[in-house]
């Protein structure tokens, strides 16, 4: 793997408010290319693996609820830096308290759930990133 390459994930709330272009368009504004698009509601055993560090926590159970509630949009989106990049532009977990002119501080807000519905997902380091993309580009 030459460049660096994440996964991205549009939740299921970005999709079921129209979002997915939106946050699209902001990957790519940025300057990221997208290599891989795909279209699916999760299983619930795809999520598991993929969220296995968050499992015993209390918002485990709500986050798999929700994750599977609907279909999501699964982006690898590639170039230099692209992990911390795009974790810069998707902002803090928090979508009341991420910073204005990020992905969650833009479109996102506090619903008052188990689980804060903030958008995206980006992996969070080079290790995340390989088993994730091996999870949902397989
Ligand atoms: P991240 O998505 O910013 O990397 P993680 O800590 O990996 O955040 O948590 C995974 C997801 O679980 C978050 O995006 C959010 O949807 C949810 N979550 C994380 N921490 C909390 C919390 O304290 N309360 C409610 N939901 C949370
Ligand atoms: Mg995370």
């Amino acid at each position: 793997m030459s460049t660096e390459q994440t996964l991205i994930l549009v939740k299921p709330d970005g999709v079921a408010r129209g979002l997915s272009g939106e946050i699209l368009r902001r990957i790519e504004a940025k300057g990221y290319r997208v290599t891989g698009l795909r279209m699916l509601t999760p299983t619930r055993e795809l999520l598991a693996a993929h969220y296995e560090e968050h499992e015993g926590k209390p918002f485990y159970e709500p986050l798999i609820e929700f994750m599977s509630s609907g279909p999501v949009v699964a982006v690898r989106a590639e170039g230099e830096r692209v992990i911390e990049g795009f974790r810069s532009i998707a902002g803090a977990t928090d979508p009341t308290v991420a910073a204005p002119g990020t992905i969650r501080g833009d479109l996102g807000r506090d619903w008052g759930l188990a689980v804060q519905q903030n958008l995206v997902h980006g992996s969070d380091s080079t290790l995340s990133a390989e088993r994730e993309l091996g999870l949902w580009f397989s």
